[in-house]
């Protein structure tokens, strides 16, 4: 560990530390890298998309590649994901596929909630990746209530959990720690300190000096970990789903990292933070760090490639996305009672009949 409080694998020197590498073969680091590169080019092309309005709105993840991928491929069959809205590569690298996250923020037909739920906000049964939620950290008791289910039934899963900084500000927060420490139950938070709740800087959100030290008052073990980092985002977590599996309670993980891009494409990040800031934290990119210690090994020949091709398929994807049609106006009185009762029949034949 370069640092004795904060666990890192990556070396500035592009190897990686042994004492902590969480052994992962070439093609699965390759993987990881090019699922990172995937998340950054979907990204992009969503901003440009709400920019020319083509969408009404976006939370990028630009910057945090390494906390949602990491974490994401530490997750097994069975698990169950209660993720935050800045988190879409968890569900990435668990297999949901990209055309479903593009039809989701399109709203159209080929969106699985049909243009129901606002854009970021997925969810895949078959993966168990539970709806995100747009009310910050409400997904937190959620997991919990999982994690207890899981427990009475006797199996043997892990809950995964994502969150930003200003998430453990919540009463939501402490009433998970609590019940999962009481309960000893199979939960682990992933806190993606990404340095701002919005416009709040994580200095407002505590008086600790760290978030993971919190742990300690529920009774679960806490730890710090470098957010840029994806071998070390894989073993913290890895680790944490591992114990929890085997029975042995929950952990909090607070992951340092840095949010590049805005909190969302309704925010000008400019008013409360320095170009100086944001370059600094641009010189640790997650995915250019991966890229030289997978360079060194051999592993990956060529970033702009990846890069170019990852851009590509996200084109086709939008392409193919855009060319489904619109949802019928009719759907928004479909699926939430099992017989519609008179007077929301009433107010559906009146819209569709041009009398609304
Ligand atoms: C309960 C609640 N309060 C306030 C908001 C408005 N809000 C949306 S995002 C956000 C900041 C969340 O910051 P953080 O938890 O650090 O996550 P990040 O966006 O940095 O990933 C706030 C206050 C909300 N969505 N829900």
């Amino acid at each position: 560990m370069s640092d004795p409080e904060i666990l890192s694998v990556l070396r500035p020197d592009g190897t990686a530390d042994p004492a902590h590498d969480p052994g992962l073969s070439d093609p699965e680091m390759l993987s990881l890298y090019r699922h990172m590169v995937l998340l950054r080019a979907f990204d992009e092309k969503a901003v440009a998309l709400q920019r020319s309005g083509r969408i009404g709105f976006f939370v990028p993840s630009t910057g945090q590649e390494a906390c949602s991928i990491g974490a994401g491929h530490a997750v097994c069959e069975g698990d169950w994901i209660f993720p935050a809205y800045r988190d879409h590569g968890v569900g990435l690298m668990r297999g949901y596929p990209l055309a479903a996250m593009v039809g989701q923020i399109l709203g159209n037909t080929s969106d699985a909630t049909r243009g129901r739920q606002m854009p970021n906000h997925w969810c895949d049964r078959a993966i168990h990746l539970v709806s995100v939620s747009s009310p910050v950290a409400t997904q937190l008791p959620h997991a919990v209530g999982a994690a207890y289910a899981a427990k009475l039934r006797g199996e043997r899963i892990a809950v995964l959990t994502t969150f930003g900084d200003g998430g453990t500000s919540t009463g939501d927060f402490h009433a998970a720690m609590n019940f999962t420490g009481v309960f000893r139950l199979p939960v682990v938070f992933f806190c993606e300190n990404n340095r701002y709740a919005i416009s709040v800087p994580v200095e407002h959100q505590t008086a600790t000096g760290t978030l993971a030290e919190k742990a300690r008052a529920y009774g679960l073990p806490g730890v710090r970990v470098d957010g840029n980092d994806v071998l070390a985002i894989r073993k913290a977590v890895g680790d944490a789903m591992d114990r929890a599996r085997a029975g042995e309670g929950g952990t909090l993980i607070e992951a340092l990292t840095y949010r590049m891009g805005p909190h969302s494409t309704s925010d000008d990040p400019t008013v409360y933070r320095s170009d100086e800031e944001v370059s600094a934290w641009r010189e640790k990119d997650p995915i250019r760090r991966f890229a030289a210690f997978l360079k060194g090994r051999a592993v990956l020949a060529d970033p702009a490639a990846e890069e170019a091709s990852a851009r590509e398929t996200v084109r086709k994807a939008v392409e193919t996305a855009e060319s489904a049609p619109a949802v019928p106006l009719s759907s928004m009185f479909e699926d939430v009672y099992s017989e519609i009762p008179w007077h929301l029949a009433e107010q559906r034949d009146s819209l569709l009949s041009g009398k609304g």
